[in-house]
């Protein structure tokens, strides 16, 4: 109850606190690591916003889902972010747990979801049931323990199999303060070379330092607002279509004069 009330506080505040106002894109991890390879939000996105925001269907809200192997540093990578915390104990997240972060991007409000699944075999039911209508999937492993790199594509099957739309997909390897800079260049050539084939941008951060962190937030909510406006544009642009094919239509075929003899005030 406090949980949802502190969500719904947070969606309407009525500003986003300073570290989450998004002017620029923000970059990948890696330029090498990444299927995206624009430097900026597109044309289109950056004019919808800058102007009085018409087109922008309510309240922008996109979902991203954490997923990977028990302990591989999920709620970690969350908390570190939402607030700003790292704790060496582990405690297994049963089933789910959520949060809310809100951004203005390009001056717009937008809300991030944040689910932050179990790893643990028997939560796997209760958290599977949150993975349809992700906008984003976070793959996450332990860069630690390649072992967790192994499953990472099993993960990302079971999400994709729940959504329609494709989401935007993120491999991430956490625990980057464990690994000496050789350890860390052969995992990172492993890693990239499984991000490459799942069609995912690969980060690598560290929970304990905060390092990336930020960074990969903010990169999550970049691409998740400018796939959510693209979408909004088409929906509207379809709907327009539809309403200019009716008055078109209208105009073309007028409806017949009808048989009743107008002889009232009532009468149209
Ligand atoms: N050194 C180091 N330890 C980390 C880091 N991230 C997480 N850990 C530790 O790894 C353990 C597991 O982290 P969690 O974030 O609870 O893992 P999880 O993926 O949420 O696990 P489940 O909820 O069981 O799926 C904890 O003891 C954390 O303190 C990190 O960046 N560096
Ligand atoms: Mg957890």
């Amino acid at each position: 109850m406090l949980q949802s009330r502190s969500v719904v506080l947070k969606m309407m505040q009525s500003k986003a606190c300073n570290d989450h106002c998004i002017d620029d894109f923000p970059k990948p991890f890696s330029h090498c690591f990444t299927p995206h390879k624009q430097n900026d939000f597109s044309f289109t996105v950056r004019e919808i916003c800058s102007s009085t925001g018409k087109f922008l269907n309510g309240l922008k809200i996109s979902k991203v889902i954490f997923l990977g192997d028990v302990a591989a540093g999920k709620t970690s990578l969350v908390n570190r972010f939402c607030h700003k915390v790292f704790n060496c104990n582990y405690k297994a997240t049963i089933g789910v747990d959520f949060e809310v972060e809100r951004f203005d991007i390009l001056k717009v409000p937008f809300n991030l979801q944040i689910w932050d699944t179990a790893g643990q075999e028997r939560f796997k039911c209760i958290a599977s049931s949150y993975y349809r209508g992700a906008h984003v999937i976070a793959v996450v492993f332990d860069l630690s323990n390649i072992y967790s790199l192994s499953n990472c594509a099993k993960w990302l099957e079971e999400a994709l199999a729940c959504n329609t739309l494709r989401p935007v997909i993120f491999l991430i390897g956490t625990k980057r303060d464990l690994l000496s800079s050789s350890a860390y260049k052969h995992v990172e050539k492993r890693a990239t070379q499984l991000a490459q084939e799942l069609g995912a941008e690969y980060w690598a951060v560290s929970s304990r330092t905060g390092d990336g962190v930020n960074e990969l937030f903010l990169r999550i909510a970049a691409l998740a607002f400018e796939v959510s406006i693209l979408r909004d544009i088409h929906t509207t642009s379809n709907k327009l279509s539809i309403g200019t094919d009716l008055v078109t239509l209208k105009t073309l075929n007028p409806p017949k004069k009808s048989k009743f003899k107008c002889n009232g005030s009532n009468c149209m």
